[in-house]
């Protein structure tokens, strides 16, 4: 079998040759396309204010005025937001004032910054809603129409006027509004993997927005845009540099720089947090170890923290990768996990700052699959963490792949809350070549039912602390947004950046409605164009799993987490390897994780246990995660399981090619530069699914022994 491997091996290179050569991509602008829509280099993502079409008579008659009182620096921000969103949208300026006058106009404060506000009397209301909720609500004052955006704190003022703003770009009524908006989650937070070096660790956008070497001293314009795109969806913290963390980003001189970012994105409401390496002791104070319950280590992390808030006294806290891929932790002194993030929360706690801890490990010693390792270890400290410590992670229980049943920590942590981290980084799902919208693959997570306090316990509500009562909620994403023009490399990418804040503030919207509204405020507002937009997106995650990862496979993949290598045998790790995964030889394919097999489904609440451990019930799209097969295993079709496996790849394949012939139809709908990157980018994925087809196929045929087939 190695053998048959090995010669697939060598056969394969070539084809994975000609892969990574087709993903060059061309920028020149489509000759002689239609230059009524003028070109877009996607610098804006969201928030570029098109004029709305249709619905601009509407506006123009409710809004003549804008009335922003207060004096804040957050106030000043939502005026000038406004003020150049409106000019842009009607084509002419709308007046903003601090003082009331009687005209139609749009009213935004708190009861503490605006008297207009204060004399609504909507105090109870806005005190149910927070200081990140809002009302907005159409009313009258001195016979004039106005709108009012209220919230109890200025953060939730200008969380309400980018939700204003959503309405007018994607063309809504403003008659008669009646809003109240609530985060279901405290902590909407995104993670770089960004370097001190200015690379970004699975970044595919171009080098680190941070540039460290004009900080403090220079602020990027950048910086700026970056803090409010990430308000207007309620983003409200990011953790900035890798996990893999630079024990420098801990040093005075590169604390001074953080602090720049943190002082100009507080107005925004975004407060930063940092990767902590936790070795720093040792790395950066010479002491002789890291062990949490050293004196000596408590002490010098008591002082880093002090010193921190000196800077940065809104400073979030820290994130942690301890004893996970080479990182130190507290297990390198027989120290739990739950010790090591104890000692960090204890020194952060008199500042207010929080621990997050991740529960990405997957030591070999604890269990010898690696999907049950993170639950085993950190349900045996359920309970054993402080109050302002917190467990991140990762929806599924491998690392990010394309299709992953919900991780069982997800309901399973009872005591300790847990925070979901997402990746709208593709680092598995096609990085910036392959267009892959997000929204319906988390809203297939975040639905999922736990069963943990019975039927009803899906993972939104855990995280939301409804299911057990956690004392912090949040949602995380891994983001890669580098200094590639448009942020993220592909067009599209930038959806799952929007749907990942869009969800964080409240996992009950559908995908599908995120979807439509990036597309509207992306692209355009015609009706058509929308509906073939959000079309594409929402079958492109499915599309993706189809000629990748099907029916439950994963980690098909070699170092670069891009191009197929089912062969892979010979990582240095063997859980890192795609053979550890499929299991497939002359008999079948997939990984017994069984009660008759390795266990893993007993991870799961009954009965989400029974369903996934029986073969009649388990979805097929998890089927080969928890079970093996024979290659003529019968499924639901009627069909043997390698003719289905051969019809994903095919269908798959060809969804992605037909991508291509509806992106065409919208030329000259869409301006002609981002038309053409996009028509660029799914040409390489129409290539590289077909090529995901042949590889995984004519490699799994070694064993299947049966002709590959087209359906
Ligand atoms: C930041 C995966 C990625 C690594 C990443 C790691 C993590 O293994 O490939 O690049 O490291 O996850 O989430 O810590």
């Amino acid at each position: 079998m190695q053998l048959r491997r090995r010669n697939f091996l060598a056969a394969s290179f070539v084809g994975l040759a000609i892969l990574s050569i087709g993903c060059h991509v061309v920028d020149t602008p489509t000759p002689g396309a239609d230059a009524r829509v003028p070109d877009e280099n996607g610098y804006k993502l969201w928030l570029r204010y098109a004029p709305p079409g249709k619905s601009v008579d509407q506006y123009l008659r409710l809004i003549r005025l804008v009335i922003v009182q207060g004096d804040s620096a957050t106030s000043r921000i939502i005026g000038k937001e406004l003020s150049s969103a409106l000019n842009m949208m009607f084509g002419s300026p709308v007046p903003v004032s601090r003082t009331w006058k009687p005209k139609p106009a749009v009213i935004i404060g708190t009861p503490a910054t605006s008297k207009v506000i204060r004399g609504l009397k909507w105090e109870n209301d806005l005190i149910a809603t927070g200081l990140d909720g809002f009302i907005i609500r159409s009313t009258r004052m001195e016979g004039q129409s106005v709108i009012v955006i209220a919230s109890a704190g200025e953060i939730g003022a200008l969380y309400g006027t980018f939700h204003f703003l959503r309405l007018l770009q994607t063309g809504q009524s403003i008659q008669e509004l009646s809003i109240v908006e609530r985060p279901k989650v405290q902590l909407r937070l995104l993670n770089h993997w960004d370097n001190l070096d200015g690379s970004i660790e699975r970044g595919y956008a171009g080098r680190s927005l941070w540039q460290w070497n004009e900080l403090p001293g220079k602020l990027d314009p950048r910086y700026t845009d970056y803090a409010r795109v990430n308000a207007s969806v309620g983003i409200n913290g990011a953790v900035i540099n890798n996990v893999n963390a630079d024990v420098r980003i801990l040093t005075g001189e590169y604390l001074e720089k953080v602090a720049a970012l943190a002082n100009l994105w507080r107005p925004y409401g975004i407060r930063v947090y940092l990767s902590a390496n936790f070795a720093a002791p040792v790395r950066l104070g010479g002491l002789p170890n890291a062990d949490p319950l050293d004196p000596a280590v408590v002490d010098w992390w008591k002082a880093k923290a002090e010193e921190i808030y000196r800077l940065i006294p809104d400073f979030g806290g820290f994130l942690v990768k301890a004893n996970s891929e080479g990182q130190p932790g507290p297990k390198d002194y027989g120290r739990t996990h739950a010790e090591g993030a104890n000692m960090l929360a204890d020194a952060l706690a008199p500042h207010g700052g929080i621990v997050i801890w991740r529960a990405f490990v997957y030591d070999e010693d604890v269990d010898p699959d690696r999907v049950k390792r993170a639950y085993i270890e950190f349900t045996r400290l359920d309970g054993q963490f402080r109050p302002n410590a917190v467990v991140q992670v990762k929806n599924g229980p491998i690392d990010f792949q394309p299709r992953e049943p919900f991780h069982s920590l997800f309901g399973g942590m009872k005591q300790t809350p847990v925070l979901a981290e997402l990746q709208a980084t593709q680092e598995y799902l096609g990085q910036a070549k392959h267009l892959v919208y997000h929204g319906t693959m988390w809203k297939e997570f975040l639905d999922s039912d736990t069963f943990a306090r019975g039927s009803g316990s899906t993972v939104g509500k855990v995280l939301e602390g409804a299911v057990h009562p956690y004392r912090i909620t949040g949602m995380v994403s891994v983001v890669n947004p580098g200094l590639d023009t448009n942020w993220c490399g592909h067009h599209f990418s930038q959806a799952n950046w929007y749907a990942f804040g869009r969800l964080a503030w409240n996992h009950r919207l559908s995908a599908e409605q995120i979807a439509e509204e990036w597309a509207r405020m992306t692209f355009t507002n015609d009706d058509p164009t929308v509906d073939t937009i959000r079309d594409m997106m929402m079958s492109s995650w499915e599309t993706y799993v189809s000629y990748t990862m099907p029916l439950g496979l994963h980690h098909l993949i070699g170092f670069d987490h891009y191009a197929p290598m089912p062969e892979n045998d010979t990582a240095p790790r063997e859980d890192w390897t795609a053979v550890f995964y499929h299991r497939a030889d002359a008999d079948g394919i997939g990984f017994d994780r069984t009660k008759r097999g390795n266990k893993a489904v007993e991870q799961y609440f009954p009965p989400v246990c029974d369903l996934f451990d029986n073969l009649a019930s388990c979805p097929e799209k998890f089927l080969l995660w928890f079970h093996r097969c024979s290659w003529d295993y019968r499924m639901k079709s009627g069909k043997m399981l390698w003719q289905e496996l051969c019809d994903k790849y095919y269908s798959g394949a060809e969804q992605a090619s037909a991508m291509q012939g509806t992106w065409q139809s919208l030329a000259g709908r869409i301006d002609s530069r981002r038309h053409k990157e996009v028509a660029d980018r799914l040409a390489i994925q129409a290539a590289d699914s077909a090529k995901w087809r042949d590889h995984i196929l004519q490699y799994f045929q070694l064993f299947s022994g049966m002709p590959v087939t087209p359906p």
